[in-house]
């Protein structure tokens, strides 16, 4: 940016960014076009501190059992909206069962809910307990893991479920929702 004439440009911070595209004067570190580091700063001036804001996108889940002595696979497309503060994460995976899909209907109930248990993530990964939960009913414990991509503005959002009669391993890309 060309400084204004009548004024003064001032760049405090020497990082080559004038006031006011310096969202931040007084931290070298923050300026337009910095790279996104795991630091409580908003170094891109993008209005995002690190992997913070609410994320959507979807989830495939793939479920396998056992059925009659069969091994019987089906997946499923889930929706899924995520938040996170500065390390506390929440999210739903919510999983509408369609219900000509036979095989999904008898493994998961109509409608599934994955939701995380441990909810702190340390800069750019979580990885916890979730609880799964059918309108079937039944619930049960599971795991899940995110991992933000470099610049923050999307995450790898896994979950998985190993129990006796089934398994689920669901996987998706959640971008951040401006
Ligand atoms: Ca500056
Ligand atoms: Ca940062
Ligand atoms: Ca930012």
């Amino acid at each position: 940016m060309e400084p204004d004439t009548d004024r003064v440009p001032t760049d405090l911070d020497q990082d080559g960014a004038f006031v006011p595209d310096d969202c931040d004067d007084r931290e070298p570190n923050v300026f337009p076009g910095a790279d996104e580091i795991w630091d409580g700063q908003d170094n891109d001036c993008d209005g995002y501190v690190d992997g913070q804001g609410t994320f959507v996108g979807q989830h495939t889940l793939m479920a396998t059992a056992i059925v009659e002595g069969e091994t019987r696979r089906t997946s499923v497309l889930c929706d899924v909206t995520f938040t996170r503060a500065t390390v506390v994460i929440g999210f739903t995976i919510a999983c509408d069962v369609p219900t000509d899909d036979e095989l999904a209907i008898q493994l998961l109930g109509e409608e599934l809910n994955i939701t995380p248990d441990d909810n702190v993530a340390i800069d750019g990964e979580w990885n916890g307990l979730a609880s799964v939960q059918s309108v079937a009913p039944w619930q049960a414990t599971g795991s899940g893991t995110a991992s933000w991509s470099d610049d923050m503005s999307q995450l790898v959002l896994t979950s998985a479920l190993q129990s006796s009669s089934l398994r689920l391993s669901g996987s998706g890309v959640l971008v951040r929702e401006d």
